[in-house]
């Protein structure tokens, strides 16, 4: 601590013991002359450390202003004064432990954070965390309930636990405009460092406008618990098509990140550093969580020197088992099994179920030599970037060697049908930067079945590849074969695994779907919704309900229009219900009009996590809808008594490639609903008992 320091600590401790006393009085109880106390407060005041607040009760005919007014802490100046609490008391204990050391010739036990790093290996060392002590957290999120809050997205709770507990060191908070626009453009903050991925807060341009530059504002996890506050430095309007280019390889919304990007987060982006005061809450395996500095001391206490970490989002196979012992053996180091908790790509296994996957087959790994820990971390799938960037956090929780596999953190085919990135980019692109890095890549051997031999082994390693049966099970077919209740082979999985899996997983037949109609109105969607309905509740099996635009109007929306903020609102509320009924196991069929092909994806975006999403076009053409006309809207409508009505004054997004389009002219009813249930047997989705 410099003198500057030590006399600035002493001014906001006393103020804050204080605030009612005179400028003398603070003075003297500083130990300082008022000259100088004078000079110290201004430029406090300057800094916007301490602000001045009028006194209630007092005189009002006192002449004197100095018994007017009191000096308090700003909500800056109290996270100042926190921070040099620590460090005081950090110092304060180190002068302790060398007392202690000579008067009793041995440590006290404290040993100061300066004094650990330099004897110990880089990996192992305490790495920084932006969390004040306990004490001063208690202090500080009882002035932050003042400040303005944002409410954290999930995304954004994972980005915050990383950047608090030092996964994502050397940022100090969120990116600031020229941080984030040097990473997009050269993976790089403007301090040189390798830094790959831009971590920004984006927020509404109404939350935006709201704010002041050098504001510090609370961020809230979503039950509106208080988990650090910012300094808001820099607020800017991000040219999202360019950070998609640069940072994703194409502004197409194939990516999930693009479409995160332009769909789902704000349009403004606000940067500035983090005063971290208390860890998100996980309810659900908080053992098995760990934070880089605890995963550090791990590996201290356990005396590993060597560790390589394999990051998955799914569950671990025979083939991963295989290839995590290769990698260990070939890099002569202990294995960490990090797999994402946090958000990996939509379609995934839940992360319960492949935890308790994970731990099923835990036993099959040497306990002295394996650990396994769950990340917090809000994948990109952004492929090459996104491998650097694995390894970067990977380095941050104490190892010093990563396996990057073929197609490492893949986002999948792009809307032309082709893969986004090469399978080998993101190995070539951790090679180029290893060494800056400092963690060392282990490369991933695609490793297959040789039934012969029955054993797995790199792909690239087969010399008599003619000769041998090689046998492979990949993701797509693993999902099929779950989906339609076939064999897993033992060569494949472990029974654990496989057990868990088809827990969560039933058979296609025996999981929930939702059907989603659309169409204009009058196009004949909720008679055909209807007839489907019955046919589906004569067969049984799941609860079918039945959410059609008129009665969703009537009950869920009643206060709804037919603005484009309200139809969106009305076909979310439908969604959220769907996912609901679908999650559960039941049939929904929805039927409104959902004109916009925006909203239609976002909505099997939320229902296709837990089973199929059927999109049903009512291709009803908007002539044959008009000369119908069974409820008279149309002719109010070309009257203009009925405003924004799809399809005459506002408009109607044709779906593009929907599961199933049917045609009402000239074809029953029944047929119709019949093409809907071929379409659903011919997905599995209904089967014989
Ligand atoms: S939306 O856009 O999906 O929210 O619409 P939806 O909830 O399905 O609409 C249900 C019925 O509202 C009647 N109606 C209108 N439709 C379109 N545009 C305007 N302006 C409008 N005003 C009222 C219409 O009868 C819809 O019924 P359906 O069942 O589609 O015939």
């Amino acid at each position: 601590m410099t003198d500057e320091e030590q006399a600035l600590f002493r001014l906001l401790r006393q103020v804050n013991l204080t605030p009612r006393a005179s400028q003398r009085d603070l003075a003297k109880a500083v130990g300082v002359s008022l000259g100088r106390f004078n000079a110290q407060l201004k430029s406090a005041m300057t800094d916007g450390l301490i602000q001045t607040s009028d006194l209630d009760g007092t005189d009002p005919a006192s002449t004197d202003r100095r018994k007017r007014v009191a000096y308090v802490l700003t909500h800056r100046g109290a996270t100042e004064q926190a921070r040099l609490t620590d460090r005081f008391l950090a110092r304060k204990f180190a002068e302790y432990d060398a007392l202690h050391a000579e008067l009793t010739g041995s440590s006290s036990g404290y040993v100061p954070p300066n004094n650990r790093t330099t004897l110990m290996q880089n990996n192992l060392a305490p790495i920084p965390e932006l969390y004040v002590s306990y004490d001063s957290a208690q202090k500080l999120k009882v002035e932050a309930a003042d400040l303005t809050s944002h409410d954290l997205s999930p995304r954004q709770i994972c980005d915050l636990e990383l950047l608090m507990n030092g996964g994502f060191n050397p940022l100090k908070g969120f990116l600031s405009e020229a941080d984030y626009n040097s990473v997009v453009d050269t993976m790089r903050l403007t301090t040189g460092e390798l830094w790959p991925m831009p971590i920004t807060l984006d927020v509404s341009e109404d939350f935006a406008a709201s704010l002041e530059i050098g504001q510090d504002i609370a961020l809230r996890d979503q039950e509106g618990v208080i988990l650090a506050t910012m300094t808001v430095t820099d607020r800017w309007t991000p040219n999202k098509a360019h950070e998609a280019e640069q940072v994703f390889g194409a502004d197409d919304d194939a990516h999930p990140a693009v479409n995160y990007l332009h769909n789902q987060a704000g349009k403004i982006y606000l940067g500035g550093p983090v005063t971290g005061i208390q860890q998100p809450v996980h309810y659900d395996f908080r053992a098995r969580r760990d934070t880089p500095n605890e995963l550090r001391s791990y590996f201290r206490k356990m005396g590993w020197r060597k560790v390589v970490a394999f990051q998955t989002r799914n569950p671990l196979h025979r083939a991963h088992q295989e290839l995590t012992f290769r990698a260990a053996r070939e890099a002569q180091a202990n294995l960490l099994i990090h797999p994402v908790v946090g958000l990996t790509k939509p379609g995934d296994v839940d992360h319960f179920t492949r935890v308790r996957c994970y731990e099923a087959v835990l036993d099959k790994y040497p306990q002295s030599t394996t650990s396994m820990s769950l990340l917090n971390l809000a994948m990109r799938m952004a492929g090459p970037r996104e491998a650097v960037w694995h390894g970067l956090i990977r380095k941050n929780h104490g190892c010093t060697h990563f396996i990057v596999g073929r197609d490492h953190a893949g986002p999948g085919k792009n809307s032309a049908g082709d893969d986004f990135y090469g399978p080998y980019d993101a190995q070539d692109l951790f090679r180029e930067n290893q060494e800056e890095m400092g963690i060392e890549m282990v490369d991933f051997k695609h490793m297959v079945w040789v039934d012969e031999r029955a054993q797995y082994e790199a792909i690239d390693e087969i010399e008599d590849k003619d000769e041998v049966t090689i046998l492979n099970i990949s993701g797509t077919e693993l999902r099929r074969r779950l989906q339609e209740g076939l064999e897993i082979p033992e060569w494949f999985s472990f029974p654990e695994v496989v057990k868990e899996l088809r827990r969560t997983k039933p058979p296609r037949s025996k999981q929930g779907f939702t059907v989603f109609f659309t169409g204009f109105s009058g196009s004949g969607k909720s008679t055909i919704a209807n007839a489907l309905m019955v046919k589906l509740m004569e067969m049984g099996g799941r609860p079918v309900t039945l959410l059609d635009g008129d009665i969703v109007r009537k009950n869920l929306s009643s206060e709804l229009g037919f603005s484009k903020e309200h139809r969106d609102l009305n076909i979310r509320r439908i969604g959220y219900v769907a996912s609901e009924i679908t999650k559960n196991g039941g049939i929904a069929i929805c039927a409104p009009i959902a004109p916009y092909a925006t909203t239609r994806r976002a909505v099997r975006e939320d229902i296709e996590g837990f089973g199929a999403f059927v999109e049903v076009h009512v291709a009803t053409s908007i002539e044959e809808c008009e000369r119908r006309d069974r409820k008279g809207l149309y002719k109010l409508a070309r009257e203009g008594k009925i405003k924004e009505f799809t399809g005459i004054s506002d408009p109607y997004d044709v779906p593009v490639d929907p599961e199933l389009r049917v045609e009402t002219e000239n074809v029953d009813v029944d047929n119709c609903a019949h093409q809907v249930l071929l379409k659903l047997e011919s997905m599995g989705l209904i089967a014989a008992e």
